[in-house]
């Protein structure tokens, strides 16, 4: 899943697709790099941040998603249904919600209308406010369980059981060792029965990790560690990784892919 951010604000590639044009057409590279799904989405998420209004974020989105669904497969990323419904008829073919159906109580009840996939991410409050919320007991647990609520709320609401796909959410109320301990038992998660989606893609915990903090990497330098999350978790049954960096990707995920099945046609072992 590449992600295409028409947000002045996020974190990692702030601003980059900000206009229509600059974001349909960094979609359309995605796509030709190799991501099998856009993720078009108009509400930055990181620590902090404000909400757009519902308008604005109708605004950045709409065309965005109406030009790249004729291309492929899209997936809006959302917390209001009004926006996921607008998206939908637009041409996306999936609602990733990072608060789960937590942030819009009629949430739920569209996606059950709509019969569509729906990425429910472990979530606990809105961005503004989220890190004071990272206290666990034992995160991989506390989150299996929380997820484990949702699903029982989405499918109480009428959406399928088989149409839930389930994240746990890196970097949103989580700190460094959250989201490692996450990443370490991720079984856990994936043992649930759900596709699981993960999104590590440039995210802080990946900035500092063998560094100290003065020499953590900035977002933009964050794609060959990121890749080497998507590694892992290939290698653990995830569905999806949502990846800014779609090239790395494919290479990571080709690596995966020649540890479980052996090389590919091409390779006769002459080259080196
Ligand atoms: N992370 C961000 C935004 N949307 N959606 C899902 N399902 N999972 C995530 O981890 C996730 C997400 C924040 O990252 P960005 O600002 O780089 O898009």
């Amino acid at each position: 899943m590449g992600v295409v951010n028409v947000t002045p604000d996020s974190f990692s590639d702030g601003g980059a697709w900000f206009t229509p044009e600059a974001a349909v057409a960094h979609g359309r590279e995605l796509v030709a790099q190799g991501a099998d799904l856009l993720d078009v989405g108009g509400e930055s998420t990181r620590p902090g941040a404000e909400r757009p209004s519902t308008a604005e974020e109708l605004r950045r989105v709409i065309p965005v998603v109406e030009a790249l669904g004729a291309l492929a497969p899209v997936s809006v990323d959302t917390m209001r249904a009004e926006v996921a419904a607008a998206a939908l008829d637009a041409g996306a073919s999936l609602v990733n919600d990072v608060s789960g159906g937590l942030a819009d109580p009629e949430m739920p009840a569209l996606v059950a209308e709509r019969a569509v996939p729906f990425v429910a991410m472990h979530w606990r409050g809105h961005s503004r406010t989220m890190q004071q919320r990272a206290t666990y007991d034992d995160v991989v647990a506390d989150v299996v369980r929380e997820l484990t609520e949702r699903v029982e709320a989405l499918v109480g609401a009428g959406v399928s059981a088989d149409a839930v796909v389930l994240d746990p959410g890196f970097g949103f109320a989580k700190r460094a060792e959250h989201n490692w301990e996450l990443l370490r038992r991720l079984d856990e998660v994936v043992a649930l029965g759900h596709r699981v989606l993960v999104g590590t893609s440039r995210k802080t915990f990946l900035g500092s990790v063998g560094r100290a903090p003065e020499q953590a990497r900035p977002p933009l330098e964050r794609d060959v560690v990121t890749a080497a999350t998507t590694v892992h978790v290939a290698r653990h049954g995830v569905w999806c990784v949502r990846v800014h960096d779609v090239v790395a990707t494919v290479d990571a995920l080709d690596v995966v892919a020649a540890l479980r099945d052996g090389p590919g046609p091409d390779d006769l072992g002459t080259a080196r």
